[in-house]
């Protein structure tokens, strides 16, 4: 071999081993995706435990290949920024409230109407109905459906008794979402929209006399500690989404989203048994730490189904064509 011919050996070996170098440096970035992923509730909610078991099974089913981080409690995101951090692609992944954001779409409002659905099995039959029409409008914001869970049927807490609609008038009335915030102004009282994590500060600075919300988040918030009253009104079941961004998902390969959605319709039904089994513990709970449950009396359950029927008629009308379709599957 000439020298010339010599050199040119060593620079296509010295380029051979640069490249398989290379090779092997990337293999780590495309063999394992590491997905942020913002929830708004307490790590200890029986939410948050779902989506963590989620998140493990993701894990487990692909070998490690997609891990999915969970970030609790409106740490990396608070509640109202979640939807939108998924939708331009600063998070993959996340949870929310559906009705959290009820004034962008009817269709994020209708699991939080109240007395439309108020047992599980009712909830369930509205989720049926609801769910294509939700995946389709949450597609419009590039987000897919993964699974969605309820919490538990909703009730009053107070620092005395609520009589009737008429006793509200002028509380502070802590709201989640458009929806309690209506309920709020039909009744006269003052809306404050505050966030689960934020609850306990806001009860014990007096910014709030009366919320609705579940037994679940008043047993978790201690709520005994600032009211004495839970009106067991069973007057809806909110649901929560686990969602993706479209674009997210499209990069990972063919058997790790298979194995998301495995691990979805597995986290889907756990949740839903999570949350029946919740309802009859906290509200004991309540008890146990000597709150005072009740149920409504005549006129204040008269009162707020009457709010209810307005809020329906409102919904019926936003809703449109759509709503006329998701209706007629519910009550089929
Ligand atoms: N807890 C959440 C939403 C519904 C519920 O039961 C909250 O109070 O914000």
């Amino acid at each position: 071999m000439s020298r010339g011919g010599a050199l040119s050996m060593i620079r296509y070996v010295a380029a051979f081993a640069l490249v398989m170098i290379l090779a092997a440096l990337a293999v780590p970035a495309t063999a394992q995706t590491i997905w942020d992923m913002p929830t708004p509730y307490p790590v200890s909610n029986f939410q948050t435990r779902n989506v963590q078991l989620f998140n493990d099974d993701v894990d487990a089913a692909t070998a490690g290949k997609l891990k999915i981080k969970l970030h609790a409690g409106g740490s990396l995101f608070k509640h109202p920024d979640i939807k939108g951090a998924v939708s331009d692609g600063r998070a993959a992944i996340g949870e929310l409230l559906t009705s959290i954001h009820s004034d962008q779409s009817p269709m994020y409002a209708v699991d939080s109407v109240p007395f439309l659905a108020t047992s599980y099995e009712d909830a369930r039959k509205l989720y049926i109905a609801h769910r294509p029409l939700l995946e389709k409008r949450l597609a419009q914001d590039g987000l897919v459906l993964l699974y969605s869970v309820p919490w538990p049927p909703q009730g009053m807490y107070a620092k005395k008794e609520i009589t009737s609609v008429a006793t509200l008038k002028g509380l502070k009335f802590r709201t989640y979402n458009p929806g309690t915030k209506r309920i709020a102004e039909l009744a006269g009282a003052a809306p404050v929209q505050i966030e689960v994590p934020d609850i306990k500060a806001a009860f014990s600075e007096g910014r709030v006399d009366v919320t609705i919300t579940s037994g679940a988040t008043g047993v978790e918030a201690r709520f005994w500690e600032f009211v004495t009253h839970y009106h067991d009104l069973q007057a809806w079941i909110p649901r929560n989404i686990v969602f993706a961004s479209s674009a997210a998902m499209g990069k990972l390969s063919e058997m790790e989203r298979a194995a998301l959605l495995a691990a979805a319709t597995r986290a889907e039904d756990r949740g839903w048994a999570a949350s029946v089994k919740e309802t009859e513990e906290r509200v004991a709970a309540l008890k146990a730490a000597g709150m005072i449950v009740l149920p409504p009396s005549p006129a204040l359950n008269e009162g707020l189904r009457a709010i209810g029927r307005e809020m329906t008629a409102d919904w019926e009308k936003a809703a449109g064509a759509d709503g006329r379709q998701l209706l007629e599957a519910y009550r089929k």
